[in-house]
């Protein structure tokens, strides 16, 4: 399995599935959420409203559930609940989950390509450096325990910031 970490607009991503960094709800909202609502256009939302109605008290923290990707390059959008900060979801465990959980659902697409944003290091309030080495562990570990279908993983990240420190944690 390849590593890539990519500068730039995840919605843009010629990959198999792309993850969004979602809410409970499902319903959309700002950051990387509202960019890949308004690229894939309204038939995104209705389709997180019918897999809504499978959670109706929201999707839980760390886990993740797929959609289609429709207007996007993607074939697939995998929603994913980061933890809040803000809120006082501190536990890395609950982040490593929405990575593991994204993997597995990816890998049940049979996707071969997946794109991750830096979830929860936005709105949620959660610290790049400590995201960032949420994420390669995970990654890395789901790499090694053999998984053939997943050939690539790419991080996108949209500033100059970001791709700094994930480069910098990954060791590359
Ligand atoms: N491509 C790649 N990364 C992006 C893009 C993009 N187009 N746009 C923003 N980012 P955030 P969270 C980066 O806030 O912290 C939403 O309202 C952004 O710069 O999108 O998990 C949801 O509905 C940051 O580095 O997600 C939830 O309510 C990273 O994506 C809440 O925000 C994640 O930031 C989730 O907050």
């Amino acid at each position: 399995m390849r590593l890539e970490i990519l500068q730039g607009d995840i919605t843009t991503r010629d990959v198999d599935a792309i993850v969004n960094a979602a809410n409970s709800s499902l319903m959309g909202g700002g950051g990387v959420d509202g960019a890949i609502h308004r690229a894939a256009g309204p038939e995104l939302l209705a389709a997180c409203r019918e897999v809504r109605k499978e959670y109706p008290g929201g999707l839980p923290v760390g886990r993740a559930v797929a959609t289609p990707g429709f207007n996007l390059p993607s074939r697939w959008v995998i929603h994913t609940v980061g933890p809040n900060r803000h809120a006082g979801q501190t536990d890395p465990g609950l982040l490593a989950s929405c990575f593991r959980e994204s993997l597995a659902v990816a890998e049940s697409l049979g996707a071969r390509s997946v794109a991750f944003p830096a979830i929860s290091a936005g709105i949620y309030g959660w610290d790049a450096r400590e995201v960032a080495t949420v994420a390669f562990d995970v990654v890395r570990n789901f790499g090694a325990d053999g998984s053939p279908a997943l050939e690539l993983v790419e991080f996108v990240l949209f500033s100059p910031e970001m791709t700094t420190v994930f480069r910098d944690v990954s060791g590359a």
